[in-house]
């Protein structure tokens, strides 16, 4: 059973990158097609996005986790049950690239995750001197690092729209539906109660 629910076709959808690389903003963008002023999330928003697939229905639900150093490590509580990971990457953030790429690779290596597609996004295009989708797939070397998987580069802006709508159509393609959800609420509620004790100390 989903989280609203109903008995319509769903899957979750894991937002993933670097601290800074644009996920809540393209969340938001998304949402409600809005720019949303972000700050770093400690912790982790979610949405539920309306789509179709098959000439039905669906319920995309969009995990948004913190990119940040300290966040990364609870990265793993959220891979079991996602039917896909979207890999947000600041193309105009050269100097972090390598550290994008590491992450990219270790969430890769998950065996909770096995041959779940991958869709990387490009984020920040808007920005002179971005590096191109073409320039991240090769750098990431994804071709190799994503054997076994459906993958795909979509360059776009969270911030002024461009691409985003046919990134969700790439999720919505390549996304494998299911109807069971219950292990990745259980892994949430228990990475909530751990952030929330942290949190006061
Ligand atoms: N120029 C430009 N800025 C962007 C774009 N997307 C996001 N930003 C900016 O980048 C900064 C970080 O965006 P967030 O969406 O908060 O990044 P995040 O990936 O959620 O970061 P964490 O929550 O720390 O993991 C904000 O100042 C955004 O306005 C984009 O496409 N272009
Ligand atoms: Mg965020």
């Amino acid at each position: 059973m989903g989280l609203r629910g109903s008995k319509q076709p769903e899957a979750q959808v894991l937002l993933l990158g670097l601290d800074n690389a644009g996920k809540s903003t393209l969340l938001y963008k998304l949402k409600h097609n809005a720019c949303v002023s972000t700050v770093p999330t400690i912790g982790f928003n979610v949405e539920m996005l309306d789509a179709r697939k098959n000439r039905k229905n669906i319920a995309l639900t969009v995990w948004d986790v913190g990119g940040q150093g300290k966040m990364r490590e609870h990265w793993k509580s959220f891979h079991q049950d996602a039917a896909a990971v979207v890999f947000v990457v600041d193309s105009s953030d050269r100097e972090r690239l390598g550290e994008a790429r590491r992450e990219l690779e270790k969430t890769l290596r998950s065996d909770q995750l096995p041959g779940r597609p991958l869709i990387i996004l490009a984020n920040k295009q808007d920005v002179n001197g971005a590096l191109t989708a073409t320039e991240i797939k090769d750098r990431f070397h994804l071709g190799k690092i994503c054997s076994g998987r459906d993958w795909f580069v979509q360059p776009c802006s969270a911030s002024t729209g461009f691409g985003i709508e046919e990134a969700f159509r790439q999720v919505v393609q390549m996304v494998k539906l299911s109807s069971h959800t219950g292990a990745m609420k259980d892994n949430i509620k228990e990475t909530v109660h751990y952030l929330k004790a942290s949190s006061r100390h």
